[in-house]
């Protein structure tokens, strides 16, 4: 499949770049550049059809907004957070992507876990290896991850903050952070990210949910029990044929919400609404990126939409990431909003259980599948469909 969506001359330059990179390997000469590449080396599994690949421009998604979240912290009056939420509504509408600043995460706290992502990716494979995570025990490292099919080009590790005491959907997974051994203080910057960006969530439900005109606390109920919030760190290292791959093919993110961090390098792509384009999302020193996922869309029967996005590389310098995926507990169903329904405005999606939509997803990540991954339009409505 992925030979035949390549055309000839494509096909000769990546069997000459794949038989380069061997002969690499076999030579031992090109070593270090192997292990900045994170051992992946370039083959027709991480070919994108021809309509999902990159062009060597992006221009820059100049409308995603910025918010300053700091009226939150400086205890400004109500009408500084109605202004905030009406903002916050407003981008997760237009885009469903927004970046913010001044949401109180210290800067310390963002410098010690990026200095332990790095320290984590630059170990040797085998130490990588032997945190790697399977499908039976799915946290930890993994360099073979696939969206939509295709392989992305990307190494990552993932870890949760609550680890849950039964599976999302039952079972036999084993949902158990793996620790990598002889990496001083990695365990604790992670620790101490994860808990700066639990307390933004919050702070962003919140927001969420007064721009939808809700109480501020109505979509808290939805991850009381067992959270499968999950966090990842993202290497993409410089790959040789970023017109053909991708370091994260097309999708959308099943949760409530993501909140990201990038380094200065850039990549991130989102699909603008308004014309279906890709542009790509500024870098902003000290900044989070914040989109809203699926389970908020059908939460907000619609108003908001969770948007295509994807993860353009270069060849010349590798990316660091890392998004904390924000999302409900295991036994949550997910339906439209009562306030948000009527007779005028009919429930656009089935109620579905996240646990179980969750679980599944996630399998797809492992492997090629033969079948299409769940998606909520799976449980949109017919009669209402466009
Ligand atoms: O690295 C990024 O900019 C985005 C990553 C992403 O979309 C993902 O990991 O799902």
């Amino acid at each position: 499949m992925f030979v035949d969506s390549l055309s000839p001359c494509e096909a000769e330059s990546l069997s000459l770049r794949s038989q380069h990179n061997s002969r690499a390997e076999l030579l031992h000469t090109n070593h270090s550049n192997l292990i900045a590449m994170g051992g992946l080396s370039m083959d027709q599994s991480f070919v994108q059809a021809p309509e999902h690949r990159s062009k060597v421009t992006v221009a820059e998604a100049t409308g995603v907004p910025l918010i300053d979240l700091s009226p939150l912290t400086s205890g400004d009056a109500a009408a500084a957070v109605d202004a905030l939420a009406a903002e916050v509504g407003a981008a997760s509408r237009e885009w469903g992507f927004f970046l913010v600043t001044g949401h109180g995460v210290p800067a310390e706290t963002v410098a010690r876990a990026t200095a332990a992502q790095r320290a984590f990716f630059a170990l040797p494979a085998e130490c990588k290896a032997a945190v790697r995570r399977s499908e039976a025990a799915p946290l930890g490292y993994y360099e073979s991850e696939h969206t939509k099919n295709v392989r992305d080009w990307k190494e990552v590790f993932d870890l949760v903050m609550h680890e849950p005491t039964t599976p999302p959907a039952g079972g036999e997974v084993v949902y158990e952070n793996k620790w990598p051994e002889d990496l001083p203080g990695f365990r604790e910057a992670l620790e101490e990210y994860m808990e700066a960006l639990e307390e933004l969530a919050f702070k962003l439900l919140e927001l969420l949910a007064r721009s939808l005109n809700l109480k501020p606390d109505r979509l808290h109920g939805f991850f009381k029990h067992q959270p499968t919030t999950f966090f990842r760190l993202n290497h993409y290292p410089p790959c040789p044929s970023p017109d053909l791959a991708l370091g994260v093919g097309r999708h959308k993110d099943p949760g409530a919400l993501t909140i990201l961090y990038q380094d200065d390098v850039g990549g991130l792509d989102v699909r603008r609404r308004s014309d279906g384009e890709w542009v790509r999302v500024r870098c902003v020193p000290d900044s989070f990126i914040i989109n809203v996922g699926d389970t908020m869309q059908v939460w907000s029967n619609d108003r908001y939409e969770s948007a295509e996005h994807r993860v353009s590389v270069n060849s010349a310098r590798e990316r660091f990431s890392m998004p904390y995926f924000f999302n409900p507990a295991a036994d949550a169903v997910v339906e439209p909003l009562g306030e948000l329904v009527g007779e005028d405005e009919p429930p656009r999606y089935s109620a579905y259980s996240w646990g179980e939509f969750f679980s599944t997803k996630l399998s797809g990540n492992y492997k090629k599948l033969d079948v299409e991954n769940l998606q909520i339009e799976h449980f949109k409505k017919k009669d209402l469909e466009a």
